[in-house]
């Protein structure tokens, strides 16, 4: 059979497509109300390499929908860009030898390539890369412009340290207490950082998550409820015997405060150093080089053995009047909540585990069920235990022993009902060369001084000679010209800030400079963003589920907060790819099952591997190489090819008419189509264009024939909705079949409702509310008609056996229901 030649067609129509440009979105053609706009964005990649399997599935998803929205009469803004700077190009940089900027730029002009060949349909002419000083020089507005807010300040404090990389790592960035990037064992290091003031915005970042539920994946919505962790509890305070100032706790059980047999202290939080008595010090300062020597993920651990040291002080219970000894331990965190517990041994197995370690009193306050043989007892039950002359709490379920705790808790002025969330500061500076260097000067005199707007951008400096190895204070510091400069305030000598920031700034506010990529009079034009804003369909990877997504909302509403948004979301819907694995794993070097993207484009063409990741499974789930068929989508696309050759009408020829079945077949797949992709079934809709395909073969072999008009229909149906999978196939289709290009700029076909009617329906008889006859009928048959026909039917006539009928009851066309 005729097949056409992949490579051949390839080369003809990416300098067609060039000069074409379908997807530059038009500006005036939304301002003007021609056309509603829709922004279709999908997450900008690392330029680290290539691109791989995982950037084809998650291009190949979401081109189907920038295509389909644009066929449907939307202006559609699509952009891509880099998001350029990072650990990735400066690790690869320290490797070779050479500029982290020459490796990266090299790498986004290989990617670019990469993406032209694999035709999606992207506008280019809103290319950006974060790491040009164009694009920085608003990364560093926007950082003092958060700063004038309050919400970009520096402090000291015990930060995650990658040991490896020789930096400081975000919360985020910590998986499994290792290193997101890299893999190794985190540890703890004080330092003084950045941070953005992200907790300011916890609950209103919790708040909007809820009308985002419905077009976000639950997962996602899960994970960033999570970590945001929200929590409802009390502050109680405790007096310590010698010290003016109570020791305050944060509890989600102030109910079981009867039971708060101890207290415990962060051994690393500054409190702990406070209260310690000298007697005791040496003790805790032997501890606490054992702590700082244990990882994230050794202290987390639940099954871990307590370790800890008594402080030497005791504070009062407040309701029970008890001395209870103040230690220090592990397990406790020195950044969330107050930095300080009181421990219940009898409501929480940590607590348990360690007034059995340190033999501490165990007191149980909430009743377990009989029976019941464990240690500490987390669920539900009646309080016990729990009464002094002022309260009692006992006989109350937990809700209503919290409530009344906390209302005497208020009453005596010894806490207050709380709200705590886990979310923590952004901490944004790197001690790394890669990256938009933060824009403040550190004057003797003055103190932090920003650098003036119009000193905008803080320009990298050349890197001739310096040393990017990590050694823990950035590269940048050793770039002494670049480093030392005069205050802008009081004109004395002063030094650059030598941090950089952490990527997530870049990659926070990117989807708004592509409404205007020129924008010179700030990080975007407020009007352009009016225009296309928010973001309408969002794709990319779930591993993002925290970070990035939840950094974006958080940039989002602070713009807002400044008056330059008009939205609070950047991402009305959200679509998280599976990832592509092969033989069942992951992807990787070791275990040598990768699967090279370019090898397979050779091999098989750019649509035969993209119709493979679409066909292979709903979008959301993953995919395994080893079980789909890149060549058998390639003959379905020659399959499908092959009907243009054959089509003998004219272009235009009889529009509308010709064979009644295949014009039923063409407008009902359509139709179905256009519901599947609204809910993201694309998968299905290759299906139905495979079915469509057969029928349409059918027709020409052994029915209308090829001079039929519905086959050139049902034809270009297939042309059209192939485009949104296998633009080569397509346009070469479209052509073949007499047309202009680009089929990518055809409407989405109307559907003819009238071919949409079923032939028939099945309407059922019942005698005596027994079904005896199913009759097929015409969906618009009356009721008399439906009536006569199922008396006439033979068994319905045995049925009623000659007796009289008293009642017939028709609801055509489904039923008719026979009393005798
Ligand atoms: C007494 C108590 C009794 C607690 C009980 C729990 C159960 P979430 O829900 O995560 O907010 N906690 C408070 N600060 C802590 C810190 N810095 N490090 C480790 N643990 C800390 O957890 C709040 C609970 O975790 C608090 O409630 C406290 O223990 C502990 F039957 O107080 B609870
Ligand atoms: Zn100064």
């Amino acid at each position: 059979a005729a097949s056409y030649d992949v490579q051949a067609v390839e080369a003809k129509w990416q300098p067609v497509w060039e000069k074409l440009d379908p997807f530059r979105a038009d500006d005036a053609a939304v301002a003007s109300g021609e056309r509603p706009k829709y922004y279709a964005l999908t997450m900008f990649p690392y330029p680290s390499g290539d691109l791989h399997m995982g950037h084809a599935e998650v291009m190949a998803l979401h081109d189907v929908i920038a295509r389909y929205r644009r066929m449907q009469g939307y202006e559609v803004l699509n952009p891509m860009g880099w998001d350029s700077f990072g650990l990735n190009a400066e690790n690869a940089a320290i490797k070779r030898n050479e500029h982290p900027a020459t490796f990266t730029y090299a790498n986004i002009e290989v990617q670019y390539e990469s993406f032209k060949r694999y035709a999606t349909a992207f506008d280019w002419s809103r290319r950006l890369h974060t790491s040009d000083p164009e694009y920085y020089h608003w990364t560093q507005w926007l950082f003092l412009k958060f700063r004038e807010r309050g919400l970009a300040y520096r402090k000291l404090s015990p930060v995650n340290w990658c040991p490896q990389d020789q930096t400081v790592l975000a919360n985020e960035q910590v998986v499994d207490g290792r290193c997101e990037r890299c893999g190794a064992e985190v540890t703890k290091r004080e330092l003084t950082q950045w941070y953005f003031k992200i907790t300011e915005y916890a609950d209103r970042l919790l708040a909007d998550m809820e009308p985002l539920a419905e077009r976000w994946p639950d997962r996602v919505v899960h994970s960033q409820v999570n970590w945001i962790g929200r929590s409802e509890g009390a502050h109680v305070a405790f007096e310590v015997e010698g010290r003016d100032k109570a020791l305050t706790v944060y509890t989600t059980r102030p109910d079981t405060l009867f039971g708060a047999t101890f207290m415990v202290v962060a051994a690393d939080a500054h409190l702990a150093g406070e209260l310690v008595t000298d007697e005791q010090r040496p003790a805790y300062e032997a501890y606490l080089e054992e702590v700082r020597k244990a990882s994230e993920i050794e202290r987390m651990a639940t099954d871990r053995p307590k370790t800890g040291v008594f402080l030497g002080v005791h504070a009062t219970n407040p309701v029970t009047g008890q001395r209870i000894p103040v230690w220090a331990a592990d397990y406790v965190l020195a950044d969330y909540g107050t930095g300080a517990i009181m421990a219940v041994p009898g409501q929480d197995q940590r607590d348990y585990d360690f007034a059995k370690a340190f033999d501490l009193p165990i007191v149980r306050t909430v009743q377990p069920p009989e029976g019941w043989e464990g240690e500490a007892y987390t669920g539900a039950g009646p309080a016990i235990n729990s009464a002094n002359e002022d309260i009692s709490l006992d006989g109350l379920e937990v809700a209503e022993a919290k409530r009344v705790t906390i209302d005497w808790l208020t009453a005596q002025g010894l806490g207050s009902g709380a709200v705590n969330y886990r979310l923590r500061d952004w901490l944004l500076s790197r001690q790394r060369f890669w990256g938009a260097p933060i824009p403040i000067i550190h004057c003797p005199s003055c103190g932090e001084v920003p650098v003036p707007e119009d000193q905008l951008p803080v320009v990298l400096p050349e890197l001739k000679g310096a040393d990017l190895k990590p050694k823990g204070v950035s590269p940048l510091a050793a770039a002494e010209d670049w480093v030392n400069v005069d205050c802008p305030s009081c004109g004395g000598p002063a030094k650059r800030d030598s941090d950089t920031m952490d990527t997530f700034v870049d990659s926070s506010w990117y989807f708004l400079r592509f409404c205007s990529p020129g924008a010179t009079d700030g990080p975007f034009d407020p009007a352009q963003v009016r225009m296309w804003g928010p973001v309408d369909q969002y794709v990319g990877g779930v591993e993002h589920a925290v970070l990035h997504l939840l950094y974006a909302r958080f940039f989002t509403k602070v713009l807002h907060d400044m008056g330059m948004l008009d939205f609070t979301e950047p991402f009305q819907a959200l679509l998280g790819q599976g990832v592509v694995v092969n033989q069942g794993k992951k992807m990787s070097k070791s275990l040598g099952n990768g699967v090279n993207l370019g090898e397979q484009l050779d091999k098989f063409g750019v649509d035969a591997v993209r119709l493979t990741l679409v066909f292979a499974s709903p979008p959301e789930d993953n995919i395994d190489w080893a079980d789909v068929s890149p060549a058998g989508s390639l003959r379905f696309l020659q399959r499908a090819w092959r009907l243009s050759g054959d089509v003998t009408s004219e272009p235009g020829a009889d529009a509308g008419a010709g064979d009644v079945g295949l014009r039923k077949v063409t407008h009902r797949t359509v139709h179905d189509a256009a519901e599947l992709l609204e809910n993201h079934r694309f998968n299905v809709v290759v299906a139905r264009t495979m079915e469509l395909v057969n029928a349409t073969r059918k027709a020409i072999d052994s029915g209308c024939g090829p001079a039929d008009p519905a086959v050139r229909e049902a034809t270009e149906t297939v042309a059209i909705l192939l485009s949104l999978v296998a633009p080569y196939t397509a346009e070469e289709m479209w052509e073949r079949l007499g047309h202009q290009p680009s089929v990518a700029q055809v409407a989405w076909p109307t559907v003819d409702e009238s071919l949409l009617v079923e032939d028939t329906v099945t309407a059922i008889v019942q005698v005596q509310g027994k079904v005896k006859a199913r009759l097929e009928v015409a969906p618009d048959v009356s009721d008399a008609d439906l009536e006569a026909a199922a008396m006439a039917d033979p068994d319905v006539v045995r049925a009623i056996d000659g007796r009289e009928v008293r009642r017939v009851i028709v609801r055509a066309p489904k039923l008719v229901n026979i009393v005798v």
